[in-house]
């Protein structure tokens, strides 16, 4: 690939001649780059485009909301143009594009040994959901339709076992009962939203740890990035995201599930973040729903890498076949303890918003 790289990056207008070419980063879903040159540093990616089939859509989305990010003074992502000035550029029905490398910046994949990360993770998906609040929801299309729509990704899940093999079928056989058994358990927000319950708002819907880039040496936030999917959804989805991939940590892929367990210091932590920039904008019903929403997007991204394994593992990046199964059991282990402390995770939430409002 390194040479095919070369030879592509010469169609976007970068600065200075080529040095290095270094695959990059631990995203499941885009393949990265980090380019080097005499002048200046870039990331390059090739856009997954059987995960986001309208390409087009995708980057005015990113244009629009890294415009409207920083007219208000905030840093977020720079797309470098190609030489005929389009956001992206396309060969043989491949899709790349290119944006500013943020210098001096570390992603974490878990905030374990650094606590006090949380509270930042928390204000800045806060500080994010406020910058867009007031963008023209209108401008901004789906990037993949239904994303977290948890009742459709059931269904999808339903037509992969439907059509997998016995064989396959029975090396995920738990895990598979697992989401049958909790079929009535998925619809609350897309219920609420029906009901004007839930709001919707231009929301981020991937808010993993490693989509935020903290400064090295400050370490303060300087980026929220990856915004492939930034388009309408609930305030809920992020925040019910961000402590599934929070509490997840490092261990999407491990196979001692006792580490899969709801981090009560993570979430005080994140919550006092978020809900100081957040306090005023959630409704009663939508806080309600906080340790749901935490509960639905684990036990959705579950059955989304459980349904990849049926199909062949034909999403998700993958490094072995049964990756995506073992990804799922984790995720069920998870949603399990989110389900055993919702009490707890409710009170935690009430006490925080009580000292804020004081
Ligand atoms: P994916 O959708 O595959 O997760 P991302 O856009 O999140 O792709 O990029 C993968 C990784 O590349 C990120 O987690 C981050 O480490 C790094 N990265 C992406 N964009 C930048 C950037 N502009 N500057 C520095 N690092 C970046
Ligand atoms: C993917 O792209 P990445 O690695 O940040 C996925 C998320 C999942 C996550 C699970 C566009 O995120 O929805 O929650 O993997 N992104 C897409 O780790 O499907
Ligand atoms: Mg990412």
């Amino acid at each position: 690939m390194e040479n095919s790289v070369l030879t592509l990056i010469k169609n976007f207008q970068l600065a200075g001649n080529i040095k290095s070419v270094e695959p990059f980063g631990n995203g499941h879903i885009n393949v990265t780059y980090h380019i080097v040159t005499t002048k200046d540093e870039y990331i390059l990616q090739e856009i997954n485009s059987n995960a986001f089939k309208d390409v087009d859509i995708l980057m005015n989305n990113i244009d629009i909301v890294t415009k409207h990010i920083k007219s208000k003074g905030e840093n977020s992502l720079d797309i470098i143009p190609t030489l005929d000035n389009r956001l992206y550029f396309e060969q043989d029905g491949r899709y790349f594009r290119v944006y500013r490398f943020i210098k001096n910046t570390i992603c974490y994949e878990s905030v374990k040994s650094n606590i006090f990360l949380a509270i930042k993770l928390g204000d800045a998906f806060g500080k994010f959901h406020h910058l867009l609040s007031d963008l023209d929801a209108s401008l901004i299309k789906e990037t993949i339709v239904n994303f977290h729509n948890t009742p459709v990704r059931y269904q999808n899940f339903s037509d992969a076992y439907a059509k997998s093999s016995y064989a396959k079928r029975i090396t995920a056989e738990r895990e598979i009962d697992y989401i049958l058994d909790h079929q009535n358990t998925y619809s609350k927000i897309v219920d609420g939203i029906k009901k004007g319950i839930v709001k919707e708002h231009i929301t981020h819907n991937d808010p993993k740890i490693n989509n935020i880039l903290f400064d090295k040496d400050t370490k303060e936030v300087c980026a929220v990035i990856d915004l492939d999917t930034v388009m309408p959804g609930s305030f809920l989805y992020d925040v019910g995201d961000a402590f599934r991939s929070l509490f997840t940590g490092e261990n999407e892929d491990s196979t001692n599930l006792s580490l899969l367990k709801v981090d009560f210091n993570i979430f005080k932590e994140y919550m006092k973040g978020y809900l100081s920039q957040m306090k005023d904008d959630l409704a009663e019903q939508e806080i309600e729903l906080i340790p749901y929403s935490i509960y639905l997007m684990t036990i959705e991204c579950g059955m989304r890498f459980l349904e990849d394994y049926l199909r062949g593992n034909v999403y998700f990046h993958v490094d072995y076949e049964k990756h995506n199964l073992v990804r799922c059991r984790t995720q069920i282990a998870l949603a399990e303890d989110v389900l055993e402390n919702e009490k707890k995770l409710l009170e935690i939430v009430k006490e925080i918003l009580g000292g804020l409002k004081k």
